[in-house]
């Protein structure tokens, strides 16, 4: 860093001054070591999030690493269950790398799960092949009692050795993402035990028990602070949010449970990391978009497929990079509504700050060509 400094003086000096030096690190201090190191050594994901529009956006793509990526599937049919690959650094540092390597993404995302999180509270987590996820439900406030109060980091230590191992290994052009899933999304799974298609039972549950969901609330709220602290120490340099299911809440429930929690979230998170890029991905929370976007410290906001991209560049305020919001249907289906599918988006984000991505997650059975195709597309190569 020392030489770019040097050349940049422009000057006959080769040693910056003593008042230069102070002027740095007063720079360093006020927008922290890590958005400095960005301006000496570009990455276009983490500077757009910082606030900078790209003439060219930079793109990744939730659930890149994963099902649709024969490597995956090769590495993952050899590891015993789903939990262990990724408690695993080894494969879920491979995992990580492998959408970069094969695409160059310009940000990778941690390979874990947001059901680390129960597991490492002490639940029974488990994942069926074929089927997603299974643990023993919640449904007592002696199932609550039996929960750990913080996470046992025998499982989330791995997870912090993969961050740690990626972020050497990632050069520093592409970022790294880590992450966790909202309380209301994590806690579906917590009482359900499984995957639900409108989450029902997790709704009865809150009415029925508002305490005790209150309590499983808050303290999802302090493991996943804590959690998001400890990947953005390990190494990433920005996490991300994912509320998957607050779609499917009335107005004052989204706001009790969903908003109010991530809202929580990024406070305590950025009193210990005060610098932290946090997004936010309420999917399906569209008409609360504002709110969303007026949490303070908030840097991202994740689009679904279903928002509107000119109503959000017209309506959402321009200090939130938007991030999104191609249809994962769009991508599985490649061709000329590909294109044009992503040509709509680029135009209706041009000239502010905005991260190419999905409105959800690629789906497993998308040719490997159609996501080559978007980034052509995306990059204009
Ligand atoms: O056997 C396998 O390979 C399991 C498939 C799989 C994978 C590849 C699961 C089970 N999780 C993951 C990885 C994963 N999950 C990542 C890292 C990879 C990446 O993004 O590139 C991330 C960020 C997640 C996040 C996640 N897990 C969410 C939020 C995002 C979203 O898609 O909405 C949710 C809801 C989950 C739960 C989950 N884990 C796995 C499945 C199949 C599901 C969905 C269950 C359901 O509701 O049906």
């Amino acid at each position: 860093m020392s030489t770019t400094l040097v050349t940049t003086t422009g000057g006959s000096s080769l040693v910056p001054s003593a008042g230069m030096w102070q002027g740095l690190s007063n720079v360093i201090e006020v927008i922290g070591l890590d958005r400095f190191m960005t301006t000496f050594a570009p990455n276009k994901f983490l500077a757009t999030l910082d606030g900078a529009a790209q003439s060219v956006p930079p793109i990744w793509l939730m659930r890149q690493a994963g099902r649709y990526l024969p490597e995956y599937r090769k590495i993952r049919a050899e590891a015993e269950s789903f939990l262990h690959f990724c408690y695993t650094p080894k494969l879920a540092v491979e995992a990580t790398l492998q959408p970069i390597r094969r695409f160059g993404f310009d940000a990778a995302i941690l390979f874990s799960d947001i059901l680390v999180i129960p597991d490492a509270l002490g639940q029974k987590v488990g994942f069926e092949t074929g089927e997603g996820p299974r643990l023993t439900p919640i449904a007592t406030q002696a199932d609550f009692d039996a929960l750990r109060l913080d996470l046992d980091m025998e499982r989330i230590g791995a997870v912090l050795e993969t961050v740690g191992q990626v972020r050497a290994a990632l050069p520093s052009e592409t970022a790294l993402i880590g992450f966790c899933g909202a309380p209301w999304t994590v806690a579906t799974y917590m009482i359900a035990g499984r995957g639900t298609p409108d989450q029902a039972p997790t709704r009865r549950f809150a009415y029925e028990q508002p305490e005790l969901f209150q309590a499983i609330i808050n303290r999802l709220v302090d493991v996943s602070s804590d959690y998001l602290v400890r990947q953005l120490r390990a190494g990433a340099q920005a996490v991300q949010i994912f509320d998957s299911w607050s779609g499917v809440l009335p107005v004052a429930e989204f706001e009790r449970w969903c908003l109010a929690p991530v809202r929580a979230i990024i406070e305590k998170v950025r009193a210990q990391e005060p610098h932290a890029r946090i997004i936010a991905f309420p999917r399906g929370g569209t008409s609360h978009l504002h709110q969303f976007a007026a949490i303070p410290g908030l840097r991202g906001l994740g689009l679904d497929t279903a928002v509107d991209p000119d109503w959000a560049t017209a309506n959402l305020p321009a200090s939130v990079t938007l991030q999104g919001n191609l249809d994962p249907i769009a991508i599985l289906t490649g061709g000329r509504g590909l294109d044009e599918a992503a040509d709509r988006i680029l135009e209706a984000f041009a000239g502010r700050p905005h991260i190419f991505n999905l409105g959800h997650g690629i789906l497993p059975e998308t040719p490997i060509a159609h996501v080559e195709q978007l980034l052509r597309r995306v990059r204009g190569a």
